[in-house]
């Protein structure tokens, strides 16, 4: 069972007084993620919205050494200074426990930008931890479709909804036989900071993607942050799992899901609640194109399911 919310550690590496947005997805998420990593970590961060709102000096509310790196480095640049600690350690140049050297990077700078780097810092299994938190679109500019963003979506590029279904970015993390793939949204905090301390404890390259329901891209209340992330989780439309070493297995409530205890909620609660696919809703093909949002989520289901039934 996942560690209870109440039993999360008292530390905050994510300060008070930030420009963040309210029920900010990103900055939730950061802060679970910093109560497992605790302060002895490095943090590197590409341009988007956790650096404008709160990521440059003299305004840092990040309590890490924290570093602003161009968009596509992410891969490269953590490589780097992973490399140049173990070399201090080697040296005796760093006493004690070497820091965590970590990204926090949105979906635009993982799915897109960054992706090369990033594939090649996992093919050579370099130790980092990769966090992508996914707000499906490029927020920080005014909201522009990503490879992360699901077909029906309205950006500022895709003014009559996303023609194309998203890509399957943390498997494609998987098929580089990384040590740990692990996937996880705010709604279930818990669940979030485990996977943080198992990846923390593994060494190597570990990549972990967390949804993240933005209410200015996804148009909903902000107030609404967590139920949109757990909604999303409940209709399928996102699947909560982790593997290591290449086996993977999924984490509650979507175990129930992928071994037919209980069925997804249709899909259509989770697309009319947003904003973001209303302009799918007013035309006279509305149906088919929920349809088509529909499919993609039980296409992702069923592949899933067969796919962690291949362990190797
Ligand atoms: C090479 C480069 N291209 C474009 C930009 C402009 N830019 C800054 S933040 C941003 C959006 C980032 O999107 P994402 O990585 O998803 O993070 P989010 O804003 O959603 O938090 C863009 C396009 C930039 N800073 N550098
Ligand atoms: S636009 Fe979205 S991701 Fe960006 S600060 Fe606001 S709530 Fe957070
Ligand atoms: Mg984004």
């Amino acid at each position: 069972m996942a560690t209870s919310i109440k039993k999360l550690p008292d530390n905050e590496q994510v300060l008070s007084g930030n420009g963040a947005c309210g029920g900010c997805p990103s900055t939730m998420a950061l802060r679970m993620v910093g109560k497992a990593l605790g302060p002895n970590a490095i943090m590197l961060l590409t341009p988007a919205c956790s650096v404008a709102s709160m990521g440059m000096t003299p305004r840092l509310g990040y309590d890490w050494p924290c570093i602003n790196i161009c968009f596509a480095t992410a891969g490269s640049s953590a490589s780097g200074i992973t490399h140049a600690l173990e070399i201090m350690k080697e040296k005796g140049r760093l006493k004690g426990e070497t820091p965590t050297v970590f990204n926090w990077v949105g979906d635009g700078g993982t799915y897109d930008i960054g992706f090369q780097a990033l594939s090649a810092a996992a093919e050579r299994n370099d130790n980092i931890i990769h966090f992508c938190y996914n707000n499906e679109a490029y927020s920080n500019t005014g909201v522009q479709r990503s490879g992360a963003t699901p077909r029906g979506t309205f950006t500022t590029t895709t003014p009559s909804g996303k023609r194309q279904p998203k890509k399957n970015m943390p498997l494609l993390m998987l098929e580089h036989n990384i040590p740990y793939v692990a996937t996880a949204t705010v709604a279930y905090p818990g669940d979030l900071y485990d996977k943080v301390v198992k990846a923390k404890s593994i060494p190597g390259m570990k990549y972990i993607e967390i949804l993240s329901p933005c209410y200015l891209g996804w148009q909903f209340d902000m107030a609404e942050t967590v139920k949109m992330s757990r909604v999303a989780v409940h209709s399928g439309a996102w699947l909560l799992w982790e593997a290591e070493n290449g086996h993977i297995t999924f984490n509650k409530p979507s175990a129930q899901i992928i071994n037919g205890k209980k069925a997804p909620l249709p899909v259509d609660e989770y697309v009319k609640s947003q904003g973001r696919f209303s302009r799918l809703l007013k035309g006279a093909d509305a149906e088919r194109r929920i349809a088509e949002i529909q499919g993609d989520v039980d296409r992702e289901i069923a592949f899933m399911r067969e796919r962690a039934k291949i362990s190797i």
